[in-house]
């Protein structure tokens, strides 16, 4: 096992690149903290497992789902909310580890967001030809703080639109380790990831795993 083959080469320098008022990709920003995330994330879901949550129209999510924190989005037949509990399990999420929110707090404070405070984070797992179609992350009721989202595993090609769903998105390769902070004009943008191709990571095989950070009332 070397540094390379893991890809966690420090990378002091990173620029951030705005891609939209308010949204700033950092890529590479959490390569040196990629092996503790994932420790934790192997941890994380041993006590609250990854599922495929049921949407209101009766499907099931081809993303495998989780979270951490004080609360947990959820999604069952009557809709999608926050809950303090794991559905499965009627217990509380598992806390959200230390590593984690000082990440997104590190990383939001580079995008501009200074004292960024997340209560909850998703945990989304794509195996390959999981996708996620165009959306809006409004159920936060907290819209004046950002998101942040951290990429780990298999690249993908995340899809990035405006405020009308008819918007045509812009295409961003995410790779294991980028940080992506989304706020202001871009809170309410639609966005969502194209069917995750086959590949064979390193770390993490035929996985992509991505973290997302919110403020959640
Ligand atoms: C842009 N997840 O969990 S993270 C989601 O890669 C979600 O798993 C995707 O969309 C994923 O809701 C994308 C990047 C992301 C998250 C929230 C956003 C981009 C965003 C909110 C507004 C605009
Ligand atoms: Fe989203």
């Amino acid at each position: 096992m070397t540094a390379d083959l893991f890809d966690d080469t420090p990378s002091p320098y990173v620029t951030p690149e705005v891609i939209a008022p308010g949204a700033v990709l950092l890529r590479g920003f959490a390569r040196e903290q990629a092996q503790a995330l994932l420790q934790a994330v192997e941890q994380l879901i041993a006590a609250a497992p990854l599922r495929h949550l049921v949407v209101p129209g009766g499907h099931s999510m081809s993303v495998a789902m989780s979270n951490c924190g004080t609360l947990g989005w959820v999604s069952d037949r009557s809709g999608y909310r926050y809950s303090a509990s794991d559905p499965l399990s009627g217990q509380p999420w598992p806390a959200m580890p230390a590593c984690f929110a000082e990440l997104a707090l590190r990383a939001a404070a580079e995008a501009g967001f200074n004292g960024f405070k997340p209560n909850a984070c998703l945990i989304n797992r794509y195996q390959p030809g999981a996708r996620l179609s165009l959306h809006q992350d409004r159920d936060e009721g907290e819209l004046s703080a950002p998101i942040v989202s951290v990429s780990l595993g298999l690249p993908a090609v995340f899809l990035f639109g405006g405020t009308r769903r008819s918007d045509n998105p812009a295409r961003y390769r995410l790779l294991h380790g980028d940080v992506a902070v989304w706020g202001g004009p871009s809170r309410l943008a639609y966005h969502g990831v194209a069917p995750l191709a086959e590949g064979d990571h390193p770390r993490l095989g035929r996985q992509r795993i991505n973290l997302t950070f919110r403020r959640a009332v």
